[in-house]
């Protein structure tokens, strides 16, 4: 009896912990300077993540401002190891270097397949950023769409350097309301995902971790919601 009661408090907060995820985009009255230093948000809700592997120590949070232009994004990431390669918009394997990915549900629909009104953002720590939005005719995620958001990183340590020790990194992004595709007003609600991309340290091979837990990033009804406030 003890053993099920256990079992379905487990599964009530792996429901509450997916379907019900939510962070707070509060209004900002003086806009965001996207320079990577994170003096202007002192007043956010950080909302921290880490890897669901308890042997991978690294973690991160993020943080959301909004104003009548842009949606902000802040990320701080714990990393020992800064490690990157690519430099190039939309350069097959960005993804897989440091950086952080950041997917948008605009109209909040929740759906199991890629949209048109969906989009993500990589940006990895050298500042580059790979961006898709919908699907091509090819049947795959649309790199060919580029996106206005604004980015900027500041590393704290060196990159492609491993006989240091990193601490981490800071990214931080505008996206612009027109790109979005509504007027940002209190209430309004967006689906949401913030993930961190890692290039291995030991193996050279990439592996990840994100706010939801996803198995598959591009999938909006695992999203969290994030709502913008006064
Ligand atoms: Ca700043
Ligand atoms: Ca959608
Ligand atoms: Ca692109
Ligand atoms: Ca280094």
């Amino acid at each position: 009896m003890k053993k099920h009661f256990f079992i379905l408090l487990l599964i009530f907060f792996s429901l509450t912990d997916s379907a019900f995820s939510q962070a707070v985009s509060r209004y900002i009255y003086v806009p965001i300077s996207v320079d990577g230093n994170l003096t202007d948000w002192d007043f956010a809700e950080w909302t921290w993540f880490k890897p669901q592997d308890s042997n991978w120590k690294d973690s991160a949070s993020f943080a959301s401002f909004w104003d009548e232009n842009y949606l902000y994004i802040a990320f701080q990431v714990l990393n020992l190891n800064l490690q990157a390669i690519k430099t190039e918009r939309d350069e097959a394997g960005l993804h897989m270097d440091d950086g952080v990915e950041v997917l948008v549900d605009p109209n909040y629909d929740r759906s199991s397949e890629w949209q048109e009104d969906d989009f993500a953002y990589h940006v990895n720590v050298l500042n580059a950023i790979l961006d898709d939005r919908g699907m091509n005719e090819e049947g795959k995620y649309n790199n060919d769409w580029d996106g206005k958001a604004i980015t900027s990183v500041k590393i704290f340590g060196t990159v492609n350097e491993p006989r240091d020790i990193d601490k981490g990194y800071n990214v931080e992004i505008a996206i612009p309301w027109e790109e979005i595709g509504f007027l940002p007003a209190h209430g309004k609600k967006l689906g949401m995902d913030f993930c961190v991309n890692d290039r291995d340290d030991k193996s050279g091979e990439y592996r990840y971790y994100d706010w939801m837990k996803l198995k598959r990033f591009h999938m909006s009804s695992g999203f969290g919601t994030v709502i913008l406030t006064f």
